[in-house]
């Protein structure tokens, strides 16, 4: 028997992908989560039946939510990420070993335990293993709100803003992470595709320029997002992340990295004009 999988993207369009085998499909108290084995695309994360992550495509969603800002800003130590639950935000982080401290705050311990057990190659720093890495199972919201001042960076690699997200794309909460970054902090967070998005994205960048002097979209090649067409908010207090880069860091990097590179790093800031006039 042939299975496939389908995510719609709108009433019309989606994409589908050939599944050889379910691993885990069940409900937390936030969301379905499912992983499943594909043809083309490794391992998948499903959640609420949206692609979260795959194997062959992530690299190129958490080197963009990762290094743009870790390269911006010029000694970040210490790091929070909400959501990301699988581990790769976490996992880039890592290679930064100025970074002293790297939090993850995520609801939903169901999706750090299976990612754990069934998405390694994700999960590897979020295993125990790391002394520079905390796990707090908890909504992010709430974790902020007593964490004030304290963070050079702030990740947010959230789902799509229905179900437990919705509130991640809020003034209001963007005035609790401005409040919980440091002086010169920068927040980055995923912004959904520019192609399909065009209603969310005006919503969600209207909120952060009402709270942050600088916001920024990047965007980003991800084959299994809607539309392939992906973007990132860089909201920062100070640090600009092009006329700020310093591209020598960056071109010195004692690491390999498939997506980001220093030449990619200002290019990501050029936009089309349809994604333009959704800031
Ligand atoms: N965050 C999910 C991005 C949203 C995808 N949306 C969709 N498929 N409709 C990914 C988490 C990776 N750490």
């Amino acid at each position: 028997m042939d299975l496939w999988y389908t995510e719609k993207h709108s009433e019309n369009v989606g994409i589908t992908m050939k599944v050889s085998k379910t691993l885990f499909s069940g409900q937390s108290e936030f969301q379905a989560l499912e992983i499943v084995d594909t043809l083309e695309y490794g391992r998948m994360m499903l959640l609420d039946g949206l692609v979260m992550v795959t194997e062959r495509d992530e690299f190129v969603y958490h080197d963009m939510i990762t290094h743009p800002a870790l390269f911006t800003h010029p000694n970040p130590k210490k790091v929070l990420v909400i959501g990301g639950g699988d581990g790769g935000t976490i996992r880039e982080i890592m290679k930064h070993k100025g970074v002293e401290l790297a939090v993850l705050c995520e609801i939903d311990g169901l999706v750090i335990d299976k990612s754990i057990e069934l998405l390694p190659s994700m999960a590897c720093e979020i295993d125990g293993s790391n002394p520079r890495v905390k796990l707090h199972v908890d909504d992010g919201i709430a974790y902020i709100r007593d964490h004030q001042d304290e963070f050079d960076l702030i990740l947010v690699d959230s789902t799509d803003p229905i179900g437990p997200a919705e509130g991640l794309f809020e003034e209001d909460f963007y005035r609790m992470v401005f409040g919980a970054l440091k002086k010169d902090g920068i927040m980055v967070a995923q912004s959904e595709s520019p192609f399909y998005h065009a209603d969310i994205q005006k919503s969600m960048y209207k909120n952060l320029r009402a709270v942050f002097p600088i916001v920024e979209m990047y965007q980003a090649f991800i084959p299994t997002y809607p539309s392939g067409f992906w973007s990132f908010a860089f909201a920062s207090k100070q640090y600009h992340p092009v006329r700020d880069f310093d591209r020598e860091r960056a071109a010195k990097r004692d690491f390999y990295t498939k997506y980001y590179n220093e030449d990619l790093h200002l290019g990501a800031f050029m936009l089309p004009t349809f994604a333009k006039e959704n800031i």
